[in-house]
Order: C-alpha cells, then sequence, then structure tokens
C-alpha cells in the first residue's frame, strides 16, 4: 500500500516532480582524451601553458560563451534590403551576443593562436585546434567565419603575398589579429546557382580588368555564409578584349576583395538579395545571403586561371574546421547524455544503471575518439608543414587527411548525434532543451565544404598524383604502430596491418585493371571509408601502446580495430556489371 498522491493534483498543481537537466561541465575537463593526447604530443613545458590556457577557456565556454551561443539562433540575423522610404539600405542586423563572440574570438586568439611566429608551429596547430573544440559547440557557429578567416590568412601565406603585396599583407595581419577594434574575417564566395561542387562548372562570375590587378567582379553567389565580414575570397573568370572568358575550372582566377568600400560604409558594388538563414534546416545563427555582385572593386592573388589551386589552400584548412565542429557535436552530445544518465530514472534506476544504454554510449565514444585523433594528427602535420620540416610524406598524408577526415567526420557525426538525442527521449526534441539545434547544425556538416562524395573523388585526386600516396600512407600507418611486442595490442596490430594489406592489394588490382572494365569513381567513398579506419585504428593503437595510456584506451583501440569491418569494399563494386545493377535498383519502374 502507499499513500495515495491526490492532494498533488488539487487546485492549479501538477504533480511535484521536476526532471533534473543535464549539467554542462569545463569542456576540457571533461574530455577524457584531450589532456592526455595533448600531453602526449606537446613538450611538457608547451603542454603545461596549453593545458592552463584550456582549462581557463572551459570555465569561459560554461560561464559565458554557451548561453551566447544559444543566443545567436534565437535573436537570428536580418536582413533590411529598403529603409521605409524605399530606398536600397541591404543593412544586416545581427545580435550583441554575436558581435560579442566575435570579439571573443580575437581576444582568445582563436585564430591568432595558428599563426604566433613566437611559438613552434605544432604547438601552436594543436592549441588552436584543441580550443576550438571546446568553443566549437557553445559558439552559435561563429566558429564559421573562424574557419574562412584561418582559411583566407592560410591562402595569403601559402601565394606568399605576405609582406609582398600590400593589400594582403594588411588583410593578413587584420585576419590574425588579437585585438577586436583591429581584427576582420573573411567569407569564401565560390558556389552560385548551377552547383558548389562542381565549382569550374557552375561559376558564372566574371572579372573585367581596370588596372593593375584590380578588376570589377559582375556575378551572382549562392549561399554566401557570414556576410557580416570584412573580406571575401572568391572565384572570376577574366574577360579578354572581346568580352570572352575561358570556360571550365582553368578559366577561374582568385580574388581579394572589401565587403565594404575603402574609403566610406557603403557596400562595395555589392547587393545582398535573399537572406538565407531562415529558410535553413540549421546553421540559422549565420547571416547567409545571395549577393549580386555588380562592380565589386576586388584584386586578383594568384596567377591567371589558377583560382582553384589558390582557393584550395583555404578550403583545406576549412575542411579540418568542419571536422572539429563534426567531433565536437559528437563529444558535446556524448557529455551532455552522460550526465543525464545519471540524473535520469527509469523503470525503478537511473538511465545509467541499464546495461544496455551504457552499452549505446560506449559505442558512441569509441567513435568519437576515434575522429578525435584524426583531427589531432591533422593539427600536427598541417603544423610540420607550416615549420618548413615536412617531408615529402608528411605533406602526401597532410593532403591525404584533410578530405578523409573531413568527409568521415562529418558522415559519422549525424548518426551520433541523432543516437545522443534519442538519449534524452521525448525532451531531446524539445526546442528550448538546446538539444535540437546540436543535430540541425551537424547536418550541414557533410554538405557544406564538399558534400561526401565529393570529397571521396578529392581523396582519388590525391591518389592520382605523381606521387606514391599507397607507399606513403602504408608507411605512416606502419610508423604508427607498436614496435614492441605489447601483449594486450597484438590482435588490434594484427587487424591493422591485415586491412592494410587488403587495402593495397584492392589498390593494386584496381590501378591494373582496364579502365573499360571498371570504374574508380563508384568506390571512392569506399577507399575513403577505409583509410579513415585503419589510419584512426593505429592511432588509436598508438595512443594505447603510450605510458601515459589506461586500461579504456586498450579496451577502445580494441573495439575500433576487432569489432568493425575496416576495409568494407570489394573488387566486384568497381565494376560495369554492377554499376548496371545499381542502376536497376535506383531506377526500377521510374517514369519522368
Ligand atoms: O561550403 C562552404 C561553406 C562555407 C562556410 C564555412 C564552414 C567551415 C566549417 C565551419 C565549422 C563550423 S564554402 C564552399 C565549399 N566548396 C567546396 O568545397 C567545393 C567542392 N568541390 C570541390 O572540392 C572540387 O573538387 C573542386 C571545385 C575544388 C575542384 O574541382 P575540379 O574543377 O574538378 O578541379 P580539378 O580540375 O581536378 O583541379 C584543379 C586544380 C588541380 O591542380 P593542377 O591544376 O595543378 O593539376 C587540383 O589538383 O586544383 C587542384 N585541387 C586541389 N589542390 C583541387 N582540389 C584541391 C585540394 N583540396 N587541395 C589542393
Ligand atoms: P550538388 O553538387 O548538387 O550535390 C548534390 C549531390 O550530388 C550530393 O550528394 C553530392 O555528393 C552528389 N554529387 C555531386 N557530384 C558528384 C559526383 N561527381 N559523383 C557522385 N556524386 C556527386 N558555398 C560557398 O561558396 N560559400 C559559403 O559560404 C557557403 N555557405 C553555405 C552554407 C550552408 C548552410 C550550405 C547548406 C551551403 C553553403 N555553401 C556555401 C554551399 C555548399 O558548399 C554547397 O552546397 C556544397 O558544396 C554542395 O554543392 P551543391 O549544393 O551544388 O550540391
Amino acid at each position: 500500500r502507499m499513500a495515495s498522491g491526490v492532494a498533488n493534483y488539487a487546485h492549479a498543481k501538477t504533480g511535484n516532480f521536476t526532471q533534473t537537466e543535464p549539467v554542462l561541465h569545463n569542456p576540457f575537463q571533461d574530455d577524457p582524451l584531450m589532456d592526455r593526447v595533448l600531453r602526449r604530443l606537446l613538450p611538457q613545458k608547451e603542454y603545461e601553458r596549453v593545458a592552463a590556457d584550456l582549462n581557463r577557456f572551459g570555465d569561459r565556454v560554461v560561464a559565458e560563451i554557451d548561453k551566447k551561443g544559444q543566443q545567436c539562433e534565437i535573436d537570428k540575423p536580418r536582413l533590411e534590403q529598403h529603409n521605409a522610404w524605399g530606398k536600397r539600405v541591404d543593412s544586416l542586423w545581427v545580435c550583441p551576443e554575436w558581435r560579442e563572440l566575435k570579439q571573443m574570438c580575437a581576444e582568445e586568439g582563436i585564430i591568432e593562436l595558428g599563426y604566433d611566429e613566437k611559438v613552434d608551429p605544432v604547438t601552436r596547430r594543436l592549441h588552436q585546434v584543441a580550443k576550438l573544440f571546446l568553443f566549437s559547440p557553445s559558439a552559435g557557429l561563429v566558429t564559421c567565419p573562424m574557419a574562412m578567416t584561418d582559411g583566407a590568412a592560410k591562402t595569403i601565406e601559402a601565394l606568399g603575398l605576405r609582406g609582398k603585396n600590400q593589400r594582403a599583407t594588411e588583410a593578413y595581419n587584420r585576419l590574425i589579429s588579437r585585438d577586436p577594434s583591429k581584427a576582420w574575417t573573411s567569407g569564401q564566395w565560390m558556389t552560385e546557382k548551377r552547383g558548389g561542387s562542381d565549382v569550374g562548372g557552375g561559376c558564372d562570375t566574371y572579372a573585367v580588368h581596370v588596372k593593375d590587378d584590380e578588376y570589377r567582379l559582375h556575378g551572382y553567389k549562392w549561399f554566401s555564409s557570414a556576410i557580416d565580414a570584412d573580406v571575401a575570397l572568391t572565384l572570376a573568370r577574366v574577360v579578354d578584349d572581346k568580352g570572352d572568358a575561358e570556360k571550365g575550372s582553368k578559366g577561374l582566377s582568385l580574388f581579394l576583395l572589401r565587403i565594404k568600400k575603402e574609403d566610406s560604409n557603403e557596400l562595395n558594388g555589392i547587393q545582398m538579395e535573399t537572406s538565407l538563414q531562415h529558410r535553413f534546416f540549421g546553421t540559422r545563427q549565420l547571416p547567409t545571403a545571395e549577393l549580386l555582385l555588380d562592380g565589386v572593386v576586388a584584386h586578383r592573388i594568384g596567377d591567371l586561371g589558377r583560382g582553384i589551386p589558390g582557393i584550395a589552400n583555404m578550403l583545406n584548412i576549412t575542411r579540418i574546421h568542419n571536422a572539429v565542429a563534426s567531433v565536437a557535436a559528437m563529444r558535446r552530445v556524448i557529455s551532455l547524455a552522460r550526465d543525464y544518465s545519471t540524473r535520469r530514472n527509469v523503470f525503478g534506476q537511473a538511465q545509467e544503471k541499464w546495461p544496455l544504454h551504457t552499452a549505446t554510449l560506449a559505442k558512441m565514444e569509441v567513435e568519437t575518439r576515434g575522429c578525435f585523433l584524426m583531427i589531432l594528427e591533422a593539427a600536427k602535420l598541417l603544423g610540420i608543414q607550416e615549420s618548413g620540416q615536412a617531408t615529402l610524406n608528411d605533406q602526401i598524408m597532410l593532403r591525404l587527411i584533410t578530405p578523409v577526415l573531413k568527409l568521415y567526420a562529418g558522415k559519422q557525426c549525424v548518426p551520433l548525434v541523432s543516437e545522443g538525442i534519442e538519449c534524452f527521449g521525448g525532451q531531446g526534441y524539445i526546442e528550448d532543451t538546446g538539444l535540437p539545434t546540436i543535430l540541425r547544425d551537424a547536418q550541414v556538416t557533410p554538405i557544406w565544404e564538399g558534400t561526401t562524395n565529393v570529397l571521396s573523388l578529392d581523396v582519388l585526386r590525391v591518389f592520382s598524383g605523381k606521387e606514391n600516396v599507397l607507399q606513403a600512407f602504408n608507411q605512416y600507418i606502419n610508423a604508427a604502430l607498436p614496435t614492441n611486442d605489447d601483449e594486450k595490442l597484438k590482435e588490434c596490430v594484427l587487424a591493422i596491418k591485415k586491412a592494410l594489406k587488403s587495402f593495397s592489394s584492392l589498390l593494386a588490382k584496381i590501378h591494373e585493371s582496364a579502365l573499360d572494365n571498371i570504374r574508380i569513381d563508384v568506390g571512392a567513398r569506399h577507399i575513403a571509408f577505409a583509410i579513415a579506419k585503419i589510419l584512426s585504428g593505429a592511432l588509436l593503437i598508438q595512443h594505447a601502446a603510450h605510458p601515459t595510456s589506461n586500461s579504456v584506451d586498450y579496451e577502445i583501440a580494441k573495439r575500433w580495430c576487432l569489432e568493425q569491418k575496416l576495409v568494407d569494399v570489394e573488387f566486384d563494386w568497381f565494376t560495369h556489371n554492377r554499376i548496371e545493377k545499381d542502376r536497376g535498383i535506383v531506377f526500377e519502374n521510374y517514369a519522368n
């Protein structure tokens, strides 16, 4: 028998139970892996400095940043195209929190950390990426303009313009500045209505030469994120005296432009058309618009017709940022779900006491750790490249890992975050818990900065170069594996070696096959996934074999390497016969 609860429901009462909400902990302290990996990868003194900054910043994320980030979605940007008298004004409003977060990025050195010449390049990129990782899920997508700002600075540096070209040098100094009154951010306008993947086929923007490197741009850019930027990098076709321009990728050149005129607050020949964030599934915090370029003053940076390789410098940075956003979203949803599992009672006990629930979380944790190690590996390789000490293999691996990391993390994060939302049951579906935003914003990470398929094709592009990429990959993986015979890791090492061998044989067989029998692109995604799984497996083993590791690290390496198919692709999948059958499956009963 029990006391009746009837009185609880008298008058206006709705019962006396309130669910305790999940608590956001300092994301640095709460991360099970970050501290130990940084300790392993950084010299002791640098580790202490970096860890102290991350710890302090983690407190700031909880106390200050997270609320501001959430506010950016509540108080979305607005574009007022005409004033009350009908005059075209294109006035963009962003909430105070968005501006404050951008200022905070400058003060915290979110970009500058990656360029600080007083610090060793590997340390500075690891520090920057780790900090971004803590920031990202709370940042209200200010990390999007930060990615493009980093990409623009890198492009200016990589094209050798810093110190040589006055405009580009000023932009560089401001893009990396820690002074909010001086700091600039950059946009990246590549997409037009015809296409965002096929930039060479889709770009219909024209550049008319004025003098020296100065041009006027005419075109229409679609999906332009963070249009409150100060500068942008974009692509256009330079027209000749007859008004003609070269078609395709080879007709594209790269331009740097100011959003506002140099001598006034007016837009630089830009008309902001529809603001898109209201139509979007997610990323509603970001001011995004279609832009009419109507005689924009722009300066060509880079050689004529070398626009794609030029802007690729930016893409390769923004793709690393994108992967950080994907994996940080995974980490955030796990962190909240783990905390919630101790606060939510189901069927008479805490959720965490149900092994089926814990197993669900453990699977998510394994995936997230594999991706996290790949991010730090990319940051390390980026630092090595920027130190000028990179071997040819280091350069190949950075070029290879970047698209692999972006496509793999982007793809994995959507189902994982979705699973994380489910861990909260119906509460996870309630908008103002802040949880649905994580899923909405996760969905963009496999799309922008190159879709999964397009990046898989980029992976094939890397293999099609003159270097022996397969050999470099083999050497890299073998070097990561421990040489001492650690009994506990033996099986894992064998699994990675076996996977590497079967992957290498498959690629060799494809290479030797006549192209009228097979198509390589059809299996590009499987190739890219195999690289990600082998690489992450090797990195998890390397981590577990280190003296700073613990029993969880062993278990995670084991599950990654032994409990999934690392190379999930067969030669048969590349054949024309199979392609015909794919068409049969997809188009059965289809009538246009
Ligand atoms: O989506 C966007 C979002 C902005 C918001 C920022 C968010 C950041 C994350 C924030 C987190 C919160 S901006 C738009 C992104 N757009 C794309 O990613 C485009 C996707 N399409 C591709 O990636 C394509 O592969 C293209 C357009 C890059 C290239 O296609 P093509 O026309 O077929 O190119 P080609 O002819 O194969 O390559 C032209 C040249 C070659 O060099 P050369 O001429 O020397 O042989 C390629 O090797 O460009 C070189 N190249 C590259 N080099 C192509 N891609 C790369 C690369 N990734 N790295 C180095
Ligand atoms: P499509 O190319 O039409 O792709 C559609 C499908 O076809 C995808 O599944 C793709 O993988 C597949 N596909 C395409 N080609 C192939 C192929 N050869 N083989 C197999 N499959 C293929 N762009 C900018 O330049 N600047 C920005 O600031 C910007 N911000 C954005 C913000 C948001 C919120 C979004 C959603 C997009 C933004 N974009 C921006 C555009 C974005 O980069 C493109 O949408 C993206 O690159 C995909 O291009 P697409 O839309 O033309 O898709």
